[in-house]
């Protein structure tokens, strides 16, 4: 019987140490010390021993169980740590890859030119205005002494929606209920897009960005109008422009001006960007009409105003040397990419 265990514990010890993988020790420990395993066998057997073998075969059974035991925790262990080990290698993630890039994108050009334009109006006092695309023929037209037969209709042709419906020519609609909702003092800037039935072509677009401006007080006069737009074209182009008016006509103003600035590009010298005058048109401005303030409610002879309308599309082509005005609205990546 001692030979037996003997036996016994190697083929145990042996079968354990090439065990694979759990399932292997799962089998022999059934075969070796499950209820009707080889040790279990022989421990039932010490019955028929003499009463002075017993104990000692009884001992050392126990001796070869706790053996095969050990073994097989041990093999458990082994097994499970080198599961792990194979598992982390095969789903290792490489931290150091490089991403996939996002692009977070950037502001168009003509919004970085109109943040810098509300900037420098809203520390003169002025408040922003909005107003809708889609006007009416007389806000867009009527209220600001553009009647139905005049002339100026033909310069400010757009498109129409319905018979009195359409897309603003200019933002000036936005002004005009401004004036009939609040009362003077008023100080507002109108940006946005305005629409032309215009063709195509490097300098002309049917769809463009325009901001208008506002004052309307008592004893306002041209000095004001100047004073805003000298501080306008200082913070824009420079300490050393000079700004000049030049008598020109609107509908809507009288008397009316066009403002033209000291070339930034040769300071006033004459150059191709000046086609050699030394002098830039930026603006159309002048002091409100007396038909437009009675139309809104303001009576002329208390109140007077001054207004002006800058293109936002010619000054960001300028500020920026851009060749043709459609890439503005082309949104081609390789053109955005640049600002
Ligand atoms: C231009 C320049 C201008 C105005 C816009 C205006 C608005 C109101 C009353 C009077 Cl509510 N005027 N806007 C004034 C002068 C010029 O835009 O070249 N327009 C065709």
């Amino acid at each position: 019987m001692k030979e037996q265990l003997a036996q016994i514990r190697e083929a145990a010890l042996a079968a354990v140490a090439a065990a694979e993988d759990s399932a292997a020790i799962e089998e022999l420990r059934v075969r070796f010390l499950g209820k009707k395993g080889e040790v279990s066998a022989i421990l039932k057997s010490l019955g028929s021993l003499s009463a002075e073998e017993r104990p000692k075969m009884g001992q050392l059974a126990n001796e070869v169980r706790a053996d095969i035991e050990s073994a097989i925790t041990d093999k458990k262990a082994e097994l499970g740590k080198a599961a792990l080990a194979a598992r982390l290698e095969s789903e290792k993630i490489d931290i150091t890859m490089p991403s996939k890039k996002t692009s977070i994108g950037g502001l168009h050009p003509l919004n970085t030119v109109l943040a810098d334009m509300i900037d420098i109006f809203q520390s003169m006092g002025f408040d922003v205005v909005d107003g809708p695309e889609v006007e009416t023929d007389y806000y867009n037209f009527e209220a600001l002494n553009i009647p139905a037969d005049h002339p100026a209709r033909d310069m400010q042709d757009t498109f129409y929606l319905g018979e009195n419906i359409l897309l603003r020519t200019q933002t000036s609609a936005a002004q005009i209920r401004t004036m009939k909702d609040r009362k003077p003092p008023i100080r507002i800037v109108c940006p946005g897009r305005v629409f032309r039935a215009d063709e195509v072509d490097a300098t002309h677009s049917p769809v463009f960005h325009q901001m208008e401006g506002l004052v309307v007080d008592k004893g306002i006069t041209m000095c004001d109008l100047k004073g805003v737009l000298e501080q306008f074209a200082h913070e824009i182009y420079g300490p050393e422009t000079k700004v000049k008016f030049r008598p020109s006509f609107f509908p809507f103003t009288e008397p009316s001006v066009e403002v033209d600035v000291t070339c930034s590009e040769c300071g006033g010298k004459g150059c191709r960007v000046c086609k050699g005058s030394g002098w830039i048109e930026i603006l159309g401005a002048g002091m409100v009409h007396p038909n437009v303030l009675r139309a809104c409610g303001i009576d002329p002879e208390v109140y007077s105003g001054f207004a002006f309308g800058i293109g936002l599309d010619r000054l960001t082509t300028t500020r920026y040397k851009i060749s043709d005005i459609r890439l503005l609205f082309e949104n081609d990546k390789r053109f955005l990419e640049q600002f």
